[in-house]
C-alpha cells in the first residue's frame, strides 16, 4: 500500500521532513465501471473496498457529490454497539463490531476504536423491562450485555448522580462493555485508501442526476462528469437514499429527518464509558482529546437542513443538566446535523431491487455508522456472487410487501 504507516516510517518522515504522499488517487471519471457505488461515506467506501480485496473486482467507481465523510459518516457521534434487540440486529451489528475491532490493523490506519463500554440508563420499569430482554436476546447471540444496578453504574461513571433527588432517578443500566467510540472521519480515509490503493476510483464532487434503465436493467448513471456505463448500481446514500432510488424507478418506505448533534471544549478525561438515557434523549461520550460529544433525537419534522438549531442546543443542555449538573460551567463548541432515513420498522434496507443491477444499502436511520464495515463486506459479497448472504437476509426490500418487519426501534439509543 501506498505510504504504509509504521513507526519507523514516523520516525523517518519526522526526522527528514519529507511530506506524506496523497492518501487516494484522483481519476478521470471513465466511460464505464463493473461496479459503479453512489455515496463516499462509510458504507460506499466500505463495499468498495470489500469488492476489491475479498472479490478481487477492483473497476469500481465511488461516486461522491461533496467529499468523502461529508454526510451521515461525518455527522454522526462515533459511537459502535451490537446490543440490539432483535437476534438479526445483534447477530449483524456484533459482526461489525468483530470488524471495527481490527480494522485499524486490516487498513494499516489508526482509527481510534475504543472499546470504553456503553452504558444505557433505565429511569423506568419499562425500560428496564426491554433492556432484561436485549439482554437475554444478546447473551443467547453471545453478545457481551447485562442489566446492572444504580451502584454500579455509579462506579463505572462516578458523575453520574444514582440518588433519588433528580428528577428522573435512575434504576439500573444496560450495560454492554464492547461498545465504545471510533474516530468516524478516520474510519472513512482509511476505506478510501484502502480501496484507492486496490484500483477502486474515488469521485469526489461528481453528483449522481440520473440512473439509465432499459427492460427492468440498470444500465448506467449519469453524472455531473458525464454518463457511465454499468450494469450495477449500488445506493449508499443516507439522506439521499429514496431521492437516488427514485432514480432508478423504485419506491422506499423512508421518511428522512434530521439529528442534531454538539461538542463541547475539552476537559480532562472523566466519562470513561459512552452514557446514554433515552428517558432524557441525551447520549455523551468524551473524546480522547477531552471533548464532550452529545447527541439526541431526531427532529421531528422531515428536512433536508443539516444546520444545528438554538432549541436543540437549550433542551440538550437542560437533560444533560439533569443527568450530569457539575458540567453547568462547560460550553458547546459547535453543533450540526446529520440526515436519518428511517424505514417503519427502524431496520435498514440491504439487498436487491426489482430493478436487476440497481442494489440497496440504505435506510439505516441511527444506525448508519456501526453497520459501515458488516454492510459493505455484504452488499460486497452480494454483488460479487449474486446471492444474498445469511446475514442480511432478513434486510431486503421486499418484506414490506411480505408484512414481515423486524423491529428493531426498542434497541434506538434514544427514544425517536
Ligand atoms: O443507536 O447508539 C445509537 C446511536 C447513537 C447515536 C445515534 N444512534
Amino acid at each position: 500500500m501506498k505510504g504504509r504507516f509504521s513507526a519507523f516510517g514516523l520516525l523517518r518522515r519526522g526526522v527528514t521532513g519529507k511530506a506524506w504522499p496523497r492518501q487516494f488517487a484522483h481519476h478521470d471519471v471513465q466511460p464505464s465501471y463493473d461496479v459503479v457505488i453512489i455515496g463516499g461515506g462509510v458504507h460506499g467506501l466500505a463495499t468498495a473496498y470489500y469488492l476489491a480485496k475479498n472479490h478481487g473486482i477492483t473497476n469500481v467507481a465511488v461516486i461522491e457529490k461533496s467529499y468523502i465523510g461529508g454526510g451521515g459518516s461525518g455527522r454522526n457521534t462515533a459511537i459502535v454497539r451490537s446490543n440490539y434487540l432483535t437476534p438479526e440486529g445483534s447477530r449483524f451489528y456484533q459482526r461489525s463490531l468483530e470488524l471495527y475491532e481490527r480494522l485499524s490493523e486490516d487498513l494499516n490506519f489508526n482509527v481510534l476504536f475504543e472499546q470504553r463500554g456503553h452504558m444505557t440508563l433505565a429511569h423506568d420499569d419499562a425500560s428496564l423491562r426491554s433492556m432484561r430482554w436485549r439482554t437475554e436476546v444478546n447473551k443467547f447471540e453471545g453478545i457481551d450485555s447485562e442489566v446492572i444496578d444504580p451502584h454500579q453504574v455509579k462506579k463505572l461513571a462516578p458523575f453520574i448522580d444514582v440518588t433519588t433527588r433528580p428528577r428522573y432517578p435512575i434504576l439500573g443500566a444496560l450495560w454492554h462493555p464492547p461498545g465504545g467510540i471510533v474516530r468516524h472521519d478516520a474510519v472513512v480515509w482509511g476505506y478510501a485508501r484502502g480501496a484507492s490503493a486496490l484500483g477502486v476510483h474515488i469521485h469526489q464532487k461528481t453528483e449522481v442526476v440520473g440512473i439509465d434503465v432499459a427492460a427492468d436493467r440498470v444500465t448506467g448513471v449519469e453524472t455531473t462528469a458525464g454518463p457511465i456505463a454499468t450494469p450495477i448500481v449500488v445506493n449508499c446514500t443516507a439522506g439521499w437514499a429514496s431521492l437516488v432510488a427514485g432514480m432508478a424507478g423504485v419506491r422506499l418506505p423512508i421518511v428522512t429527518r434530521p439529528l442534531q448533534a454538539a461538542v463541547t471544549e475539552p476537559v480532562r478525561p472523566f466519562l470513561h464509558p459512552v452514557v446514554v438515557s433515552g428517558s432524557l434523549h441525551v447520549y455523551v461520550s468524551q473524546t480522547a482529546r477531552g471533548e464532550l460529544v452529545f447527541g439526541a433525537s431526531v427532529d421531528p419534522f422531515s428536512s433536508y437542513s443539516t444546520r444545528g438549531s438554538l432549541e436543540f442546543a437549550t433542551g440538550l443542555a437542560q437533560h444533560v443538566l439533569a443527568l450530569m449538573p457539575s458540567l453547568k460551567e462547560m460550553r458547546v463548541l459547535r453543533q450540526w446535523a446529520g440526515l436519518c432515513d428511517l424505514t417503519p420498522d427502524f431496520a435498514p434496507i440491504i439487498g436487491v431491487t426489482p430493478v436487476e443491477g440497481f442494489v440497496l444499502d440504505v435506510g439505516w436511520g441511527t444506525y448508519g455508522f456501526k453497520a459501515g464495515p458488516v454492510a459493505g463486506e455484504m452488499v460486497a459479497r452480494l454483488v460479487a456472487t449474486g446471492k444474498v448472504p445469511e446475514l442480511i437476509q432478513s434486510f431486503g426490500l421486499d418484506r414490506f410487501d411480505r408484512g414481515e418487519l423486524l423491529g428493531e426501534r426498542a434497541a434506538a439509543a434514544v427514544g425517536h
